[in-house]
């Protein structure tokens, strides 16, 4: 396979796009992409502050790499969350930020969990109501929480974040699957803010294929971390990746065009609703149209008067 651009070797051939390109195009391809997504969905611009949430895997790395070739004022932020899982999930996934971050000279902000909350993540849950099986629903809760007070502490105008088309698309399906018309509501590529507790979030890389992103990842030499969360296994959305995988399969750019025609679905306002909003919560708050009320603790919004959802764990866990 011969790249389109120069006729050198291709290191990937996009089917959905019918385009091939060598180790060198291939980087500028998605680097120009990426520019063309910030503009087209207004995401943010040139003058903004703009928070990269990382993990040590390969989107969020990647997308901090293009961000910063594109000239964008992106710091990082890397939240530990105290998963060893056998592997030292935590603490590899943040070395490679740290490094990452060193070799370009870019601003990481850490925050760790266990230090910060005295428990690590899967103690946390062990001690609420919340994620009896598995500490996922805690364990984005709190990320979610921390994420946007950090960017709201900061003064940043954006926080984004690495989801990639198979992310987006997995999203879709369950989303599709129940009719979660509160979450079809939110999910889009940018999501203003709402309420003064919260800050605007972006998904510039929802329109690149995982494997896409893994050869970005490869081609710039960037390390990142294999390994999934231990606590990944087995979960719903990586199912549901498996099954949009099979179509893609027999149908390449499937997935694709799922996704941008729900796009074009909800911009003749298929999902319009007055109460169109995300929180910090990461419940369906406000997406019925209900008032959103302020945390007097921390300032984020809640559907109901009194504290926030992770305010109220947090102050569970410390009585
Ligand atoms: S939610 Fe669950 Fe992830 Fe947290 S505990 Fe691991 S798998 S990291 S996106
Ligand atoms: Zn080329
Ligand atoms: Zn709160």
């Amino acid at each position: 396979m011969k790249c389109r651009m120069c006729n050198a070797q291709a290191v990937i051939n996009m089917r959905q796009h019918k385009l091939a390109l060598c180790k060198d195009h291939y980087p500028q391809w998605i680097i120009a992409q990426t520019q063309r997504f910030i503009e087209k969905y207004h995401m943010f611009t040139h003058q903004e502050r703009i928070l990269v949430a990382v993990s040590g895997g390969k989107d969020s790395l990647s997308l901090w790499d293009i961000l910063w070739q594109l000239g964008y004022h992106a710091d990082g932020i890397y939240i530990g969350l105290g998963i060893d899982g056998g592997v030292q999930y935590s603490d590899r996934s943040h070395q490679l930020c740290v490094q990452f971050a060193q070799q370009r000279s870019l601003q990481l902000i850490t925050v760790n969990v266990p230090e910060t909350y005295g428990m690590s993540i899967p103690e946390l849950a062990a001690n609420t109501h919340r994620g009896k099986q598995k500490p996922c629903s805690v364990c984005g809760l709190t990320k979610r929480h921390i994420m946007n007070q950090v960017a709201l502490d900061g003064g940043y105008d954006v926080l984004v974040t690495g989801h990639n088309l198979d992310d987006e698309a997995a999203t879709l399906f369950g989303n599709t699957l129940n009719w979660n018309v509160g979450y079809l509501q939110r999910q889009s590529p940018v999501l203003p803010a709402r309420h003064p507790g919260l800050v605007r979030k972006a998904k510039p890389l929802c329109r690149f294929y995982e494997r896409e992103m893994a050869a970005y990842a490869l081609v710039r030499g960037i390390e990142y971390i294999y390994d999934e969360c231990p606590y990944a296994v087995g979960s719903t959305s990586i199912y549901y990746k498996e099954l949009l995988n099979q179509l893609e399969q027999e149908r390449p750019g499937a997935k694709l065009s799922f996704y941008l025609s729900f796009l074009q679905a909800k911009e003749k306002d298929l999902f319009s609703h007055p109460g169109d909003e995300e929180n910090g919560d990461g419940e369906n708050l406000g997406a019925g149209g209900e008032p959103l009320y302020t945390c007097p603790s921390c300032g984020q919004p809640t559907t109901v008067q009194g504290l926030c959802s992770f305010c109220r764990m947090v102050e569970k866990i410390s009585r």
